[in-house]
């Protein structure tokens, strides 16, 4: 939703000074929440306003934002790393609080890191080196993170076998009432049923505890992922907001979704979607580089990342994919009511499903390329033999 610079300026009152702004304006980025840049002569910050129909707790949203930041920091210190880049500045309001709340809406305020850049396609291999570094260091930073101190912003937010059931639902209720619709859109809906059966790989395993159950980002496509714009080194993921527990899969096979592929995540020409695997097999040697395991000074071994965590990352490749496929569409059927879509494109979410999911039919058919890949990255950086992928 569009907002009046007048309205942007009554949010900008609850932080700043407003008569020293010299321009403030919406930025366009984004799938959930609204996010405006408010620059002074000397800095920019970035006021952002917390959609809370998807976000139902923006103060618990918040709190674990604050956690995991200040852990983040306080261990590039003990690293001996400067904390500067590693993550985002909050800023609080003139009153000391996280949240501001102007006529019922939810803000928060953060400092623009200059210098920093988030791509939303790249070209050069080495830059998606450095985003699967930033993926698999958040991985490392976070690992002694206590999981229980951050509730979940979502409930369930990537248990894709459940997402099913209620696409299902939807699908069946629209059936009645717009048949047409369903009619539609049923090649889409096939693909989706047809792979019913190998949804619930990940979750299970998470429920039986086969893998951790570990703080992820959960969200880490490439625009989340901050590089330095002049050397191109990573700096840190930003957009904390569905940070919470989950399986370390999905957000491996959630970068690849919107790094790896060759068009963007809204292309209309499917014959565009592809996989680049030379970016698939930079992102998994900055990846497992980053979660490589470190011997401490009695010689004893710690994993950052577990071998059956490792035999997970193709599905979550495959799985993230599928369910996003399904949540676009899942939107497009509902009358879109969860993503924003661009004013000039009414079957914007159709769109994407179609795309995603042709991704996720090239995902399944370069299987064997991507297990070779991650077993090339496992060798590379001298992980255990027991880690090597057989199946
Ligand atoms: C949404 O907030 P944003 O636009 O980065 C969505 C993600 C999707 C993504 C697809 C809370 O992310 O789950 O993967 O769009 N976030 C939420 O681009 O649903
Ligand atoms: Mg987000």
């Amino acid at each position: 939703m569009k907002k009046s610079k007048e309205y942007i300026l009554k949010v900008a009152k609850e932080y700043f000074n407003v008569d020293s702004i010299v321009d403030i304006r919406q930025l366009t980025s984004g799938h959930i929440n609204n996010t405006f840049m408010v620059t002074f002569p000397e800095c920019r910050y970035i006021l952002q306003q917390i959609n809370h129909n998807v976000f139902k707790s923006p103060f618990g949203v918040m709190n674990n934002m604050v956690l995991l930041t200040n852990h983040i920091m306080r261990k590039c210190v003990y690293d001996g790393k400067s904390r500067n880049r590693a993550g985002l500045n909050l800023v609080s309001t003139r009153y000391d609080q996280w949240v501001a709340i102007v006529d019922n809406e939810y803000y928060r305020c953060m400092e623009y890191i200059e210098g920093g850049v988030c791509y939303e396609q790249l070209t050069d291999p080495q830059l998606f080196f450095e985003v699967g570094r930033a993926v698999g260091n958040f991985h490392y930073m976070l690992y002694d993170f206590h999981s229980r101190l951050i509730d979940d912003p979502i409930v369930d937010f990537h248990n894709t076998p459940k997402r099913y059931i209620n696409f299902m639902k939807l699908v069946e209720q629209k059936r009645k009432e717009d048949p047409e619709l369903i009619e539609s859109v049923k090649d889409e809906i096939n693909f989706i049923v047809e792979r019913k059966g190998a949804l619930d790989e990940i979750v299970n395993k998470l429920e039986d505890k086969t893998i951790k159950r570990r703080v992820c980002h959960n969200d880490t496509k490439l625009s989340n992922v901050m590089l330095d714009e002049k050397t191109g080194h990573y700096m840190c993921l930003i957009d904390l907001d569905t940070a919470m527990k989950g399986a370390i899969a999905y957000d491996f096979g959630d970068a690849l979704r919107g790094g790896a592929s060759t068009a963007l995540e809204d292309e209309v020409d499917l014959s565009k979607v592809g996989i680049n695997l030379d970016f698939v097999r930079k992102f998994s040697n900055g990846f497992l580089l980053e979660l490589k395991g470190k011997k401490d000074t009695t010689g004893t071994y710690h994993e950052y990342i577990s071998k059956e965590e490792v035999k997970t990352l193709y599905s979550g490749f495959r799985l993230i994919t599928i369910e996003l496929g399904m949540r676009f569409l899942e939107d497009y059927i509902a009358g879109n009511i969860y993503f924003k879509i661009n004013d000039d494109r009414p079957q914007h979410n159709l769109e994407r499903a179609k795309n995603q999911l042709a991704l996720a039919l090239c995902v399944e058919q370069n299987k064997e390329s991507i297990i070779d890949i991650i077993n090339e990255a496992l060798i590379e950086y001298d992980y255990p033999e027991e880690y090597i992928i057989k199946d």
